[in-house]
Formats: structure tokens, sequence, C-alpha cells
């Protein structure tokens, strides 16, 4: 159902997370489904870029740990900029362990991931306790609670990758019963496929021009993944950040990320 229905309209829908629902509202808002992966390896980069693509991106996305020089000044930069240039911030962390590491990972060590992602990631491979443990741990550790968010990773854009069938369904079973704390997927494709499902998914492995790039990543167009596939979302990386002008290259992705979703909706 949500394949037809706007952003806008999805924002107010019953069941949605409170992150959900103010990102479905800023996506519609800018007009961006947007969001870039933002990995360079310096504070120096991480910020620049930031403030290159911001305005035509929802989200931004980082792998912390290869941030060569993360700390206080990567948090408040981060910080200040997606305050200024409204967007939200997703630690690709990718947690895979059990309740009460994984609990450890996301609040201390160097990163701190819960002071500053408002979005981050995790595989269920270890059970569904991952859920409750992250929640429980964001819970605890901001205030008010209700300002982060997790993405279950229900399929991945490498080649031979294991995540399919009955473990990618299992995913939605889980999100369902945490509809409060899971606002969606990384996925290849919309899971939302019983009535009420309002989830949010972002698609990785997306470049204009390049169907791989030797390592097992395999990349579709913008229109294959919106247009088609139903996702709400599109990831990029190196397609932005490799590019010479990385504010014009974003603004060309937004663009048409744009425009396959209005098509797909009929707007
Ligand atoms: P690229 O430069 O657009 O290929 O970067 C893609 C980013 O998305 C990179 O940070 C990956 O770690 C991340 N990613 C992915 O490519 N595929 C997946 O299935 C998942 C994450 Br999950």
């Amino acid at each position: 159902a949500t394949i037809t229905q706007s952003y806008q309209e999805r924002a107010s829908l019953p069941k949605t997370s409170p992150v959900a629902s103010y990102l479905l509202r800023l996506i519609a808002a800018k007009q961006t489904n947007l969001c870039v992966s933002a990995d360079v390896s310096t504070t120096r980069e991480l910020l620049q870029l930031a403030e290159e693509v911001g305005d035509s991106i929802c989200m931004l996305k980082t792998h912390a740990d290869i941030i060569n020089d993360f700390g206080p000044r990567t948090i408040e930069g981060l910080k200040e900029i997606a305050a200024k240039k409204h967007f939200l911030v997703f630690e690709d962390r990718k947690f895979g362990d059990i309740g009460s590491t994984v609990q450890k990972q996301f609040t201390a060590g160097p990163l701190q991931i819960v002071r500053w992602a408002n979005i981050i990631n995790a595989h269920i491979f270890p059970g569904p306790a991952i859920i409750t443990a992250l929640s429980q741990a964001a819970h605890d550790a901001v205030k008010p609670p209700l300002l982060r968010s997790l993405l279950i990773l229900a399929e991945m854009s490498s080649a031979g990758n294991l995540m399919t069938g009955s473990y990618t369904e299992q995913c939605v079973v889980e999100a369902r019963k945490n509809p409060e704390f899971v606002m969606g997927f990384i996925a290849q494709r919309t899971l939302n496929e019983q009535p009420g499902d309002n989830f949010i998914t972002m698609t990785p492995g997306v470049q204009i021009g390049a169907t791989g790039d030797g390592l097992g990543q395999q990349y579709n167009t913008p229109e294959k993944v919106i247009g088609e596939a139903g996702t709400d979302i599109i990831i990029v990386g190196r397609g932005v950040y490799g590019a010479q002008d990385k504010r014009a290259k974003a603004e060309e992705y937004r663009v048409r990320a744009w425009k396959a979703y209005e098509g797909r909706i009929g707007a």
C-alpha cells in the first residue's frame, strides 16, 4: 500500500515510529529521499562533505570507525551541521552480538554512538533480544528517548549474500513486533506487504553509470530501486563523494530519486 502513498501521508499513519514520522515530514519538506554515505577517513572531510551536500539530503550515513581522528570535535561538528541543514544522522554500525554487548557498543567506547546517531542498524541473526537491548540502551541514555530508531538489516546489496528468503521474512516479523523502535529496513525492495505496514526502506548499492566495484558491491539506478522496487530512500556513497563537484552530484541524485518517487505515486 505504501508504494502509492506520499511521504507526507505516511508521516501520520498509526503505528509509525516517532523518528520515522519526523523523517517522512523532513523528506516531504526538503523534497529529498537521498542519503549520502560519508565513507571518508578524516573529521575534516566528513564535515566538509556534510556542509557541501547537506541541502540535498534527508540523512547522512556514517561509518564512525573509519574516521582516523573521530572524537568530540567530530560529534559536535556533525550535530551542528545536521541541525543547521536539517538532516538526520545514521551510523551504519551493523550491530550483531548478544544484547549485553551491543548495549556497550552502542553507548560506550570511543564512539559513543548513542550520543550523536539518530538512527542505527542491526542484524537479527543473534536473535530478537538485540532489538530490545538497543531500545533499552537508547531509552536509558537519551532524553527524550524517542529520538533514536533502528533499521533492521533485511537484505544486502553485495553479491552472494545470505540474507534472503525466510531470513528476510523473519526480519519483517520482528519489526512488526517493535514498531515504536524499529522504523524500517535496509533492503533492496519494499517489505511493506501487509496492510498497515509503514516501514521505511533504505537502499544502498546505488550508483548511476556503474554496475559494481569489483569487491562484491552491486549497483542499481535510483529509478530501479525507488520507482520499480518501491523503496523509500537511496543511499549513495562513492557516486557522490567520489565526484569532483559533490554538491552538484548530490543534487543530480536527489532530482533523479525524487522524480522516480513522484512517478511511482502518480504525483
Ligand atoms: P557505495 O560507495 O555507494 O558503494 O557505498 C555504499 C555504502 O553503503 C557503504 O558505506 C556500505 O558499507 C553500505 N552498505 C552497502 O553498500 N550495502 C549494504 O547492503 C549495506 C550497507 Br547493509
